[in-house]
């Protein structure tokens, strides 16, 4: 898979892509990520990517030139082009399922005052937002998304049943159990002792039991949502 990443700010996207369990997937080939500077793509002596916005308000939009021509530099003939900003869709778990079956993401950065809209509806596919809140710019946006799609790839991860257990995969909207490691007993706090029991039943009961009271605890409206449907 290869992951394209447009920005004024290259480097922010950069790092976290180039360590630990990324930086493995790019070096086994894996996925290709280059992150570009799209102030390449002004045309002008000052490379000015922004400018005041028709009909007036605050700060500044993000002219649609440089994006064009990033795009149709960059774009290939099965590329999705998404749009990192806050008015986007939800990015949930099923759309890093979906992106990581993608062969090229080309993924474009705005800034929160937003991109000229003309962007919007001639170059991208999908606008994707990583939450309810607002970061100055996608960068980091784009890296979340960038991080969450690429340990989906077979191969990233030496454990692919990792992946189907977890939070938010699979039938669950559900949270994981809680999970420890040695020593048994840490400053007066024991390990569960089931855990420790070598009973696979027992130990799958429990973590059923606490996947289901930590979901209610932490996210009373996923719990809401499951057990309002069925009686798991
Ligand atoms: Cl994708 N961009 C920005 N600027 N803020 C965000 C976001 C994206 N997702 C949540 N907040």
């Amino acid at each position: 898979m290869k992951i394209d990443i447009v920005t004024i700010f290259p480097e922010i996207a950069e790092a976290p892509l180039r360590a630990s369990i990324m930086g493995r997937a790019v070096e086994s080939g894996a996925v290709d990520i280059q992150c570009y500077n799209l102030r390449d793509w002004a045309t002008d002596k000052h490379h000015k990517v922004d400018d005041i916005p028709y009909g007036g308000g605050p700060g500044m939009v993000m002219k649609p030139e440089p994006f064009f021509a990033a795009v149709e530099d960059l774009r290939e003939d099965n590329s999705i082009v998404l749009l990192m900003t806050p008015q986007g869709k939800p990015f949930r778990q099923a759309t890093a399922e979906r992106f990581s079956q993608e062969s090229h993401l080309l993924i474009l950065c705005g800034h929160y005052e937003g991109v000229d809209h003309r962007v919007v509806e001639a170059l991208v596919d999908e606008e994707v937002s990583i939450g309810d809140y607002v970061l100055t710019n996608g960068t980091i946006a784009a890296a979340v998304v960038a991080d969450a799609v690429i340990r989906l790839i077979p191969g990233v991860l030496g454990d692919e049943r990792s992946t189907q257990e977890e939070s938010f995969s699979g039938d669950g909207d559900q949270i994981e159990a809680p999970h420890y490691t040695r020593p048994a007993e840490f400053r007066g706090m024991d390990v569960p002792p089931v855990l420790l029991s070598g009973n696979h039943a027992a130990i799958e009961a429990w973590r059923k039991k606490s996947a289901k009271s930590r979901t209610r605890q932490n996210r009373p409206e996923l719990f809401k949502k499951r057990h309002d449907s069925d009686e798991a």
